[in-house]
């Protein structure tokens, strides 16, 4: 049906309504009916891209040297790299994060149960599951979203070989607290800081704590290599293992020594970390400036809290966190969501709904959810913003002006989303 003056009706009928719920503004919402605010959907993990000349050159110099991967020179070269930059002994490079978690369980011969937060992404609990190790989730600290340490105790059992912590969103876990424990229990300690590249603790960079610690080189991360890994250690006869197990437990041309997988990382893979390497002060410079537009922009609004980050602990500021006091914002997390995707800013619920509510630790562990109050309050409430070099300073201050305008009309906004609302 069109109108006298053309327009189809339904689009009629939500002007109405946007001229309702906002005058004066020039952002009608596009759940409203109105225009999404960006054409292009904007993602979170976009990924970062370094000099592209300079990666055309590298990848001119593989193909010219033939050799694509089983360790060639430029994995070594990304490794010895990462290695002086972290200030540790042995940085193994792997084809992702996931294999690199697996490869360092088995080797520090972890078994039993092993207690780690279910806050986190899934792949940190698929490493220990993969290999018929209990994972056992441990509540997280409300303030930190870390795991709890005066939660782990009590976990410990005598099947227990090992803690698996996660310096979740690259703010350091409580190493000192958890290394104590680990002592006292004779447990191995690692660390899952697939978000933490770059990020310090207590004045030394992430990477040199525990027995092993696990970097992520996925796409979606701070620095990227397509997909890309690496167990980065000082203990040498750990290191050693993990070299062999990487590559089907070769020690020479035809002797196989250890059991082992294909965890290789590429020569391309390793030119795009090379190079995205370059530029890490320009990206974390990025970020930084990314997450004051986003802390300028959403000053003062009720309910909505940025998580920060101590400069003192040289924060990568890779993720954006919002979280969402669904009573003082008047709207819910998940509305959030749905209205930011109308918009085409598809914002993430990062890391809902908890590990323990996902196949197949859900069916295995079905009380684990009694058991993790913060963790189940949490991840209802946090919301992941879109950074990185691709978001521009008017990207973010059009998703502020869009999240302010929601919750200074939440209850007119929490009414038109309701008949969509997420279960
Ligand atoms: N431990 C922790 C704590 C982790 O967070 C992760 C991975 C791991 C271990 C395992 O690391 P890896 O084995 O992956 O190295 C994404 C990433 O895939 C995953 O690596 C990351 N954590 C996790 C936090 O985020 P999804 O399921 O959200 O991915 P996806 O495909 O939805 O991508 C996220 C967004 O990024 C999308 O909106 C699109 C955008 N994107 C993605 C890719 C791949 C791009 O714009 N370009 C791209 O090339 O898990």
């Amino acid at each position: 049906m069109v109108t006298d003056s053309g327009k189809p009706a339904l689009d009629m009928q939500y002007s109405k309504i946007e001229t309702a719920i906002t005058p004066g503004t020039a952002t009608p919402l596009a759940i409203l009916g109105g225009t999404p605010a960006f054409k292009e959907k904007l993602h979170v993990g976009r990924p970062n891209i370094g000099d592209r000349a300079r990666l055309s050159q590298r990848i001119d110099e593989i193909l010219d040297c033939r050799w694509l991967t089983n360790n060639g020179p430029y994995v070594q070269e990304f490794e010895k790299r990462i290695a002086e930059m972290i200030g540790v002994k042995h940085c193994i490079a792997m084809c992702n994060a996931t294999v690199a978690l697996e490869l360092a369980i088995r080797a520090l011969d972890l078994s039993g149960e092993v207690i780690l937060p279910s806050f986190t992404f899934v792949a940190t609990a698929h490493a220990l599951q993969w290999q018929q190790i209990t994972p056992v989730f441990c509540d997280i600290d409300p303030s930190t979203y870390n795991i709890n340490p005066r939660e782990i105790e009590h976990l410990i059992t005598p099947r227990t070989s090992g803690i698996l912590a996660v310096h979740l969103w690259g703010r350091p876990c409580p190493i000192a607290e958890l290394q104590a424990i680990a002592d006292r229990h004779r447990l191995s300690l690692l660390f899952d800081a697939a978000h933490a590249f770059g990020c310090r603790y207590g004045g030394r960079m992430l990477g040199g704590f525990g027995n092993a610690e696990i970097l992520s080189f996925h796409a979606t991360k701070f620095i990227n290599s397509g997909e890309g890994g690496a167990v980065v250690t000082n203990d040498d006869e750990l290191a050693a293992k993990i070299r062999l197990m990487r590559n089907f437990g070769f020690s020479d041309y035809d002797t196989v020594t250890h059991i082992g997988i294909n965890g290789k990382m590429t020569e391309l893979s390793a030119a795009v970390g090379l190079t995205n390497l370059e530029s890490i002060a320009d990206f974390t410079n990025t970020n930084r400036a990314n997450f004051e537009h986003y802390r300028i922009h959403l000053a003062g609004l009720t309910g909505i809290d940025l998580i920060t980050y101590d400069e003192r602990e040289n924060p990568n500021y890779q993720y954006v966190v919002c979280r969402i006091n669904s009573t003082k914002a008047g709207l819910s997390r998940d509305q959030f969501a749905d209205l930011l995707h109308a918009e085409n800013i598809l914002a993430r619920r990062y890391f809902y709904p908890g590990v323990h509510r996902m196949e197949p630790y859900r069916s295995l562990y079905p009380h684990a959810r009694f058991l993790l109050p913060n963790t189940e309050a949490v991840a209802k409430q946090v919301l992941v913003l879109p950074t990185g070099t691709s978001v521009t300073a008017d990207d973010i201050e059009t998703i502020c002006r869009i999240i302010r305008y929601a919750v200074e009309n939440c209850d007119r906004v929490a009414g038109v989303l309701k008949a969509t609302q997420r279960k």
